[in-house]
């Protein structure tokens, strides 16, 4: 990571014209909408290289002063899976039964959601998302990192994209709270789980929820 302040051209910025850009924004449009949230997965694998790539492009994503304050935990070991699995049907249990509000749960309805989380050991690859307030130079000192949770979120938004364009089915998992996830995978206590990213293929009888996305005009207005 570069601490001058060297300056470079920008190199390979494209020249589109208007039409172009508007062909390629309606073609991205249309592939990123069909991406869906899977909730039923195979276990056919996926090639570790496939997703490597998709970090590659998840840590290109643009984070605050470039301090990159994230870390992907790659899990396909099934001994994790599980244990992962089983705690976050214990925490989720406790969410489902206790936690979550009447309000809460009315709102996750239409997804069909409960506490019972086999997509955990069955899909091939979850990827834990650390968000990193801090990092430490190898000489002890210690660096502040800035807007860690936008940086990560963007950062994920662009795993997300990458693993859907590549053909995978993901699920972004959110057990509450999801401190085990430090503890099962080694992490630091000073880094906070931010997602668990489910990733694979969909079982061949997978069902998505009927829900619709809001229309442009209930979302966006210009000024
Ligand atoms: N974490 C729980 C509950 C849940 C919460 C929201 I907000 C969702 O959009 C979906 C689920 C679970 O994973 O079941």
């Amino acid at each position: 990571m570069t601490k001058s302040s060297e300056m470079l051209p920008l190199a390979g910025f494209p020249d589109y014209s208007d039409e172009e850009m508007l062909q390629r924004a309606r073609a991205f449009h249309s592939q990123i909408a069909r991406r869906r949230t899977v909730r039923h997965f195979s276990d056919r694998p996926v090639p570790r290289a496939l997703i490597d790539e998709c970090l590659q492009a998840a840590g290109s994503a643009p984070s605050g002063a470039n301090l990159q304050p994230w870390h992907f935990t790659v899990v396909t070991d099934p001994k994790l899976k599980k244990k992962i699995r089983e705690a976050a049907e214990e925490q989720e249990r406790h969410f489902y039964e206790h936690r979550a509000s009447d309000e809460w749960l009315e709102a996750l309805a239409p997804l069909g959601t409960d506490e019972h989380k086999p997509y955990l050991e069955i899909a091939p690859c979850l990827i834990a998302i650390f968000s990193q307030p801090y990092h430490r130079e190898p000489d002890g000192t210690k660096v502040k990192h800035y807007y860690p949770a936008e940086s990560v979120g963007i950062a994920t938004g662009f795993l997300i994209a990458a693993l859907h364009d590549a053909g995978l089915a993901t699920l972004t998992h959110t057990p509450s709270p999801m401190g085990f996830l430090n503890e099962v995978l080694g992490r630091p206590p000073h880094e906070r789980a931010f997602l668990l990213l489910v990733v694979g293929f969909p079982a061949e009888d997978a069902t998505v929820p009927a829900i619709e996305r809001k229309p442009l005009d209930e979302f966006v207005t210009h000024r």
